[in-house]
């Protein structure tokens, strides 16, 4: 029998035009087959098939408008398949869901089960002093201990839930709190127990604690310049060490590996660690900060100075946690669209309780937990200080980061007391221990460490006589022992495994420790601690007595290093545990596969003349996405980013085709699902629609363009952007995929300071190709025309994706509509387009005064049509020469000059740009939609006189011809220009500029831009 398919409801879209034909009559099809692609001013969207068969007839032609309802083919289907007709995708993807969540909930009900039986005996206790009738309070106190005792925990939290429920249904507003006392999360009797010989784990972390130590001593007494820290570390080597012996395990060729984000400045402990295990040498911590030959140790971990040890770039503060969790995400969408298995890896992420002050660091963790990130273990080492002093001195860093991240839904493990508190806090029944852990404010715990044992007792022991006697058998060195729960190896263990084993959010381990542990008088629990990097003789030997490190005074004045013989128990033991482990970390290593780059006659449909049809460049690249979704290679490995402006771009149609990543599937029937790009979210989805985030979207960038080092395989990340709100807003994060050597495209949208017309000040970029400039690795492209556009971004895709190069491409795409010409047939063309330039007219006829127009971006047809009016009405002849990248072609330029200086008796190279213009004729006028700084960049490069234009100053809405006219590049203010600097070159007299001037109503008075 015969069905028909006809143009589904396309939304506000009417008459829209048919510009592919994807199928032929005797075609057979299926169910979501692309048939044709439609476009209307704003965006092209293919139209997928919603029956199977063989094609009879296709009744619609290319440049043919259509519009809902009109009928696109005749197929003939047979009875069976009718009758088997499959169930449309979003009631399927329902019926999956509600499956998904029903098998949800038997796991859920089973682990609670099991929760009831794991009984805890513990008795609870309250003070406080505003309490009208203790009796009444003990009486539901023993109640509720009655119930932890007979049914468990879960039974009392539920009873504790039903009874505030009750209270705030009645009326009483009771105030909410995120926070548990100041004690540890997991109570001495539920610690699970390392299987580890604690006394050589000891030992090691000693000499790594000297090592990484004498390490920055040793730069410092040499140069006291190079700097370093030893306080983070001596404060985090317990944190490191535990993971590193028991819980991180490294990639192999069996194993993807957990990713370890380190904290930046305590690079120096892993550098000693993996002195211990035999990767780095004596010669090579001695090159700590000192990099400039190669084989020196980074500052901090940087895998563009150090590719096979560091992974992750930390160091700028705040970017570590977000990086990590948009890392954690980027695993989960790797897994669920099916590109990597599940093999339970982790992302550990360490960071400072300063830092977590960073707006970043907090920024994300509402996405980790909504998207159930168990799959994330970040650590914060709450030392209590920053650089300048105390992070919460009046305060409490870590309750008060506990209330953040329970609150967030994450699930949180405090680690604050050593096992040495036990006994006390299980003998403390009264409850006043914990009463002044909960009033003693961080200011004072760090003042309590930076004293001894008997200021403790005075100060906080002595508070109370119940506390006081607590610890009356307590000699004033006990008390100094009694420790912090981040240096106990027993604490920390059991909270990494607990941590690792959690399902279904995130975990954070809260740890709390002391800067600059074993430092002594010099630099323990001191404000100064953090810049601590010189240790006078009396220091070195306190720390050598300190941590046992088996050491001569003679040899501690020499600051020497220490490892013990290869057969030694420790160096036996710290390997037998990587091994286990599966080797070494941090190394960063790559086996993806490269990704072919498409045909090139994939792009060849931009290669010709739209004819009529205007377009932007930023249609023209989703046209040119949609062709790479057809490519086999390229298709699965595209991940589209894009910060909620799928819309501006006219990227709607992606939604339908390649679905929306949503770990949860779509539980909901869209507002819109009978349209065409209706809004599909799906677990296997390809496009990362990251909300109003454009920090995230950069993270998920980098997670995507690292992917071929973290999970080797090779990826094709593009995220699309408003310009302004990229390198602008985002810019460090954009450095720190540089030095992560991330491969991908980012597009700056809607760019430029006069194409977004109406939208003013702050959305109108006139500079992002400037800050692209800063970074080295970043390839960055100004096109005008689609075939630039194609003609650059095969390019990127076989340099990146391909050949495997380091570096990104940074792509500006407008939103202004124009016809695109063919591709000019000159060989030279495409080596121009790529390397910066090339000629792309040239006006010839009168053959007397010439002029040399550069022209970029959005301000090149400006510049096409001022060369047309000064042929036609001035008889100025010029040669116009499109510049896709100002950027490209300096740093070609100050290449070839550096090698010119520093080879002065060898053949003398020679630019591009001098290549290009060296033997021209007339002055040089350049101007693009940026900065005059923009084209500015290739002046040193020519020998002739040079003249920039560009859009200095605030943006501001108004009409693209007004706003031209204001920043002074449109084609009138650019023929003026050109007779002017005619004239001053004394090649025509100065009267036709005046004329032109009056013409064109210019007023030479008119304050500067940058001024108004
Ligand atoms: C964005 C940023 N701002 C400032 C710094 C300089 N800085 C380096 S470490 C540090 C203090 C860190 O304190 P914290 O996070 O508590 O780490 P700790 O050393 O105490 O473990 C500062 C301000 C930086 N690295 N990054
Ligand atoms: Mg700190």
């Amino acid at each position: 029998m015969s069905d028909k398919l006809l143009v589904p409801d396309i939304g506000d879209f009417d008459k829209v035009e048919v510009i592919e034909l994807l199928v032929k009559a005797g075609d057979q099809i299926n169910l979501n087959d692309p048939v044709v692609t439609i476009e209307s001013d704003k965006s092209s969207i293919e139209i997928p098939s919603t029956v199977f068969g063989k094609i009879e007839s296709v009744n619609v032609k290319v440049g043919d408008k259509v519009s809902k309802g009109d009928l696109l083919l005749n197929i003939s289907s047979s009875k069976e398949d009718l009758s088997e007709k499959p169930i449309p995708r979003d009631t399927e993807n329902i019926i999956k869901q509600a499956e998904a969540v029903l098998k949800d909930e038997k796991k859920e009900e089973a682990i609670s089960l099991e929760n009831t039986e794991n009984k805890k005996q513990t008795t609870i206790q309250v003070i406080n002093k505003n309490d009208i009738d203790p009796l009444e309070t003990q009486d539901w106190l023993e109640s509720l201990s009655a119930v932890v005792e007979k049914d468990g925990n879960q039974r009392a939290h539920f009873l504790i839930k039903e009874l505030i429920n009750k209270a705030y249904r009645e009326g009483a507003n009771i105030p909410y709190t995120q926070n548990t006392p100041y004690i540890n999360t997991i109570p001495p009797e539920a610690e699970v127990k390392s299987n580890g010989d604690q006394n050589i784990e000891r030992r090691i972390r000693s000499l790594i604690r000297w090592n990484a130590a004498a390490m920055v001593v040793r730069a410092n007494k040499k140069f006291p310049e190079l700097g370093g820290h030893i306080g983070t570390f001596a404060s985090a080597a317990t944190l490191y060490d535990v993971g590193m012996n028991h819980f991180w395990r490294a990639k192999n060729n069996k194993f993807g590996g957990d990713l370890v984000y380190f904290q930046g400045h305590s690079a120096p402990g892993i550098y000693a660690r993996a002195f211990l295990e035999g990767r780095l040498n004596e010669k090579q911590l001695d090159r700590f900060r000192q990099e400039v030959k190669p084989g020196g140790l980074s500052s901090y971990p940087h895998p563009w100075l150090m590719p096979k040890f560091w992974q992750f770039p930390t160091v700028s503060m705040g970017l570590g946690p977000m990086l990590a969790i948009y890392q954690a995400r980027y695993m989960k969408y790797l897994i669920n669209r099916g590109l990597i298995k599940d093999e339970g890896r982790k992302v550990w992420a360490f960071l400072g309780d300063g830092e977590m002050d960073e707006p970043e660091s907090l920024g994300a963790i509402g996405l980790a937990a909504r998207e159930k990130l168990d799959n994330l273990i970040f650590v914060v080492n709450c030392n209590l200080q920053r650089l300048d002093g105390p992070v919460r001195g009046n305060g409490k860093i870590i309750q008060e980061l506990e209330g953040s991240f329970r609150g967030a839904g994450w699930n949180v493990i405090k680690v604050i007391w050593g096992s040495y508190w036990d006994s006390l806090i299980a003998n403390d029944k009264t409850g006043h221990l914990v009463k002044i852990m909960n009033e003693t404010v961080d200011g004072e715990y760090q003042a309590m460490k930076a004293r001894d044992g008997a200021y403790v007792r005075e100060k906080f022991f002595g508070k109370y006589p119940e506390t006081q006697e607590l610890v009356s058998s307590l000699s004033d060195k006990d008390i100094w022992r009694l420790n912090r729960g981040g240096h106990d190896p027993h604490k920390v263990y059991a909270a990494y495994d607990k941590a690792s084993k959690n399902q279904g959010s995130p975990t954070v381990i809260i740890a709390k420790t002391i800067k600059g542990y074993g430092m002594g008088k010099t630099g323990e629990s001191v404000n100064t601690s953090h810049q601590t990097k010189k240790l006078d003789m009396d220091d070195l030997l306190y720390y050598r007595d300190r941590f046992d490190v088996p050491l001569t005074d003679k040899q501690v004045k020499n600051i020497e290093y220490f490892k013990p013989d290869e057969k030694s128990l420790e160096i036996k033991y710290i390997k037998e545990k990587r091994m286990k482990l599966g080797g070494f970390l941090p190394e960063r290593t790559t086996y993806s596969k490269p990704i072919k780059a498409p045909a090139k006659d994939i792009f060849d449909f931009m290669k010709v003349s739209t004819g009529e049809k205007e377009m932007s460049t930023t249609m023209a690249l989703v046209r040119m996405l949609t062709n790479l979704l057809r490519d086999k290679n390229v298709s699965p490995r595209l991940v589209p980013i894009i910060p909620d402006e799928a819309r501006t771009f006219g990227m709607e149609g992606f939604f339908q085709k390649i679905g929306i990543y949503a770990h949860e599937g779509q539980k909901y029937e869209p507002e819109d699902s009978a349209q065409l790009s209706s809004y599909r979210e799906d677990k296997t989805g390809q496009v990362l629609e990251e909300g109003i985030n454009e920090a995230g979207a950069m993270s998920s960038w980098i997670a995507a363009g690292t992917a071929y080092t973290n999970h080797d395989i090779e990826m094709i990340p593009i995220y699309i952007f408003y310009s302004m709100f990229g390198f602008q807003r985002v810019g460090d994060l954009a450095w720190a995929a540089g030095d992560s050597q991330a491969r991908g495209f980012l597009i700056g949208a809607t760019a430029g300071r006069t194409t977004l017309a109406g939208e003013g000040l702050q959305h109108q970029d006139g500079h992002s190709h400037l800050i692209a400039s800063t970074i080295p690795n970043c390839v960055s492209y100004d096109p005008t025309f689609h075939y630039e556009l194609a003609v650059i971004f095969r390019e990127g895709l076989r340099r990146m994706h391909e050949k495997n190069e380091n570096v990104f491409y940074y792509i500006t795409t407008m939103n202004e509509n124009y016809s695109h010409p063919e591709m000019p047939k000159d060989k030279k063309c495409e080596e121009g387009i790529l390397k910066g330039m090339y000629k792309i007219k040239e006006f010839n006829r009168y053959k007397k005064t010439k002029i040399q127009l550069l022209g970029s971006g959005a301000i090149l047809r400006e510049m096409m049509a001022a060369a047309e009016i000064l042929q036609n009405q001035y008889q100025i002849d010029s040669e116009i020469w499109s510049v896709t990248s100002f950027n490209e072609l300096r740093k070609d330029g100050i290449e070839v000059e550096r090698y010119n200086l520093l080879n002065p008796g060898k053949e003398q190279k020679i630019s591009f740009v001098e290549e290009c213009l060296g033997k021209t004729e007339g002055p040089i006028m350049a101007a693009s939609d940026y900065m005059r700084m923009n084209s500015d960049q290739i002046r040193p490069y020519t020998n002739k006189s040079f003249y920039s234009l560009g859009t200095d100053g605030y943006g501001r809405s108004d009409t693209r011809k007004n706003l031209r006219n204001f920043f002074e590049v449109d084609k009138e203010h650019l023929v003026v220009y050109g007779l002017s600097e005619l004239a001053k070159e004394q090649l025509i007299a100065s009267k036709y500029a005046k004329e032109a001037i009056k013409k064109y109503n210019i007023d030479g008075n008119k304050p500067m831009p940058t001024k108004l």
